[in-house]
């Protein structure tokens, strides 16, 4: 059995006086044991909000990373600063880092590598956009997403990864994708990481769906037999993320 994982994601959001206070105005809300609580929040609100959340069920990501141990890269943050202040998962590969800031398949394959090299769980982002599903190349973009960012990644790594797909249109649109839409590519992800590896890694690793995700679509999606929680970025900012942790 899988335990699901619903992860916020904060995306540019909140300045860290405000991080801390949206952390304390969550907590009691999110104190569900059953699901792992990640909050994925912006590098400069990691501290606070790893302050903020102690004694809590909350877990820290962060929302990016980068794949070099250290030295001349401004502005990066590395995988040792992450880990040395408390982060346990990074999102990566994120539609909206892939288009705006030239994320591509082999650079969230960096990442992932490194990510499980200093023990960070990666949650890595797939999703096709509208015009693919339209052209029916979904499953086809996808699989090339999931099998180049797992390349080099050990099956006892992958059984403890997270992906989140995530259709590109249905990204902040307020256009949910329907359950079946989510459930059938999770489905399909899964069997591509049968192939890739084998039944046994595609039985443990966690797929999300993401795309906005609320309070009322959160039940049905999070029933799906392939769907082991969300990613969930407008609704993880308000109080609706508490009805959506405690979706049953
Ligand atoms: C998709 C999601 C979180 P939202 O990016 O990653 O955001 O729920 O606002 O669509």
């Amino acid at each position: 059995m899988r335990k699901k994982i619903i992860a916020g994601n904060w995306k540019m959001n909140m300045t860290p006086s405000e991080s801390v206070a949206l952390v304390n105005e969550l907590k009691p809300l999110v104190a569900n044991e059953e699901v792992d609580v990640v909050f994925c929040v912006p590098a400069i609100d990691i501290i606070p909000v790893v302050e903020a959340a102690k004694g809590s069920n909350i877990q820290v990501g962060a929302e990016n990373m980068y794949y070099e141990e250290k030295g001349a890269y401004t502005g990066e943050i590395s995988p040792a600063m992450l880990t040395d202040a408390g982060v346990k998962y990074v999102v990566l590969g994120h539609s909206e880092r892939r288009e705006y800031f030239a994320e591509t398949n082999e650079t969230v394959n960096k990442k992932m590598l490194k990510a499980f090299e200093h023990g960070i769980t990666p949650i890595m982002c797939c999703g096709e956009t509208l015009e693919q599903r339209e052209q029916g190349v979904t499953m086809d973009f996808i699989r090339q997403q999931v099998k180049v960012g797992f390349m080099g990644v050990t099956a006892d790594q992958a059984k403890t990864a997270v992906i989140a797909y995530e259709p590109i249109w249905a990204i902040g649109t307020g256009k949910t994708a329907t359950t079946e839409q989510a459930q059938e590519v999770c489905k399909g992800i899964r069997e591509c990481i049968a192939e890739v590896y084998d039944e046994a890694t595609a039985e443990a690793i966690r797929i999300q769906y993401g795309g906005s995700v609320n309070a009322a679509t959160a039940p049905e999606l999070f029933a799906q037999p392939d769907i082991d929680g969300g990613l969930v970025g407008g609704a993880s900012l308000k109080p609706d993320f508490g009805k959506i942790v405690n979706y049953k």
